[in-house]
């Protein structure tokens, strides 16, 4: 070989080098999902397309974290038919993100970064859900909540698909205008930070008193919704009632967690309530989230408690609750 043959057979070897190396270096861009808007009381795309968002919520993040992993996500997102995953962070529980040390809150973080990342890859919208649940007020830990939803909306401001819970379920009797005062304090903190992201805010009595909400929803912000939550088991149609009246005095209604078996998360499940009020969901095109992701032993969990798949789950994988609820994906 001459020396111009080795002269181009060393641009080229050095070409191949610079193209490996852009390849590994360049993060895996997946395709954006598109960002929400609410318009009346539903979601909309950008262009004014209503979507109704439905999918799994997890169990505690800081009991249940094998199932957040690509598998199960993309699995969820093409074989269940799902378009969001919801993440529950509990606050005051054991290992709660308030009441764990560092470590927790630290590898607690790690995971949503994770959630995040894998939700990306597989086209899914992830809630990001601030679990409260003993703590009933969400003032008891509001500091904490306004350092997290800081730091959480500063890192995911670029992700169309991020979604901020802002407090699960305040109870305890905790009134609408203190849960306001707290709202005002989080939305402000979060729309700083990322203009457009929608909000879902809990209401007074487990997120079941949308009707008490309707009548003074916060002021000034775009793109907020307000949380109600039910279990086909104790909830029926009084509560549809309560959500009537909320749609109509024109509040946006997400349903972050339901279930159909009674409150405790465990007990016979009523299918036919479900049915009654899946009906009621399609109608309003009110998006939903079932509870929860896990093996735990209670008729509320979706995989069987003799499975330990973390992802590749068959139908017989499932429990009764779980197929009902892949039944509802698959129908609309
Ligand atoms: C339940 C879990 C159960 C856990 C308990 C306390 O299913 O395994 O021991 O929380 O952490 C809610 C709550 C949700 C509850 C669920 C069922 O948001 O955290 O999960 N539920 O009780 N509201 C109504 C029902």
């Amino acid at each position: 070989m001459n020396h111009n043959g080795r002269k181009w057979y060393g641009m080229a070897g050095f070409l191949v080098i610079l193209l490996v190396l852009a390849f590994h270096c360049t993060p895996v861009q997946a395709a954006k999902l598109p960002s929400l808007n609410v318009k009346g009381t539903h979601l909309v795309n950008s262009k004014g397309k209503t979507v109704q968002l439905k999918g799994v919520s997890t169990h505690g993040l800081s009991w249940y974290p094998e199932y957040v992993n690509q598998k199960a996500f993309t699995q969820m997102k093409k074989k269940w038919k799902i378009n969001t995953v919801r993440l529950a962070v509990y606050t005051a529980e054991y290992n709660g993100y308030c009441t764990g040390d560092k470590a927790n809150r630290k590898a607690l973080e790690r995971k949503i970064d994770d959630a995040v990342k894998y939700a990306d890859k597989a086209g899914l919208y992830i809630i990001i859900d601030w679990h409260i649940l003993s703590d009933g007020n969400p003032r008891t830990y509001e500091k904490q909540s306004l350092a997290f939803f800081k730091k959480t909306a500063s890192k995911y401001k670029n992700h169309t698909n991020v979604i901020y819970e802002i407090c699960n379920e305040p109870n305890g009797g905790t009134s609408w205008s203190t849960i306001k005062t707290y709202a005002k304090k989080v939305v402000k903190a979060i729309r700083s930070r990322d203009k457009k992201a929608v909000i879902l805010i809990g209401t007074p009595n487990w997120s079941q008193d949308v009707d008490i909400a309707a009548d003074s929803p916060l002021k000034g912000y775009k793109n907020l919704m307000y949380t109600l939550h039910f279990y086909a088991g104790t909830h029926g149609q009084y509560l549809r009632d309560k959500a009537q009246a909320a749609l109509d005095k024109g509040l946006p209604l997400f349903v972050s967690e339901f279930g159909i078996s009674d409150a405790s998360g465990n007990g016979n499940l009523n299918k036919s309530e479900g049915a009654n009020w899946m009906k009621f969901l399609r109608k309003n095109k009110i998006g939903y989230v079932g509870w929860n992701l896990s093996n735990k032993a209670e008729s509320s969990a979706l995989i069987r408690q003799s499975c330990r798949k973390t992802s590749g789950w068959s139908n017989g994988n499932l429990t009764p609750w779980g197929k009902w609820l892949l039944k509802q994906f698959k129908f609309s």
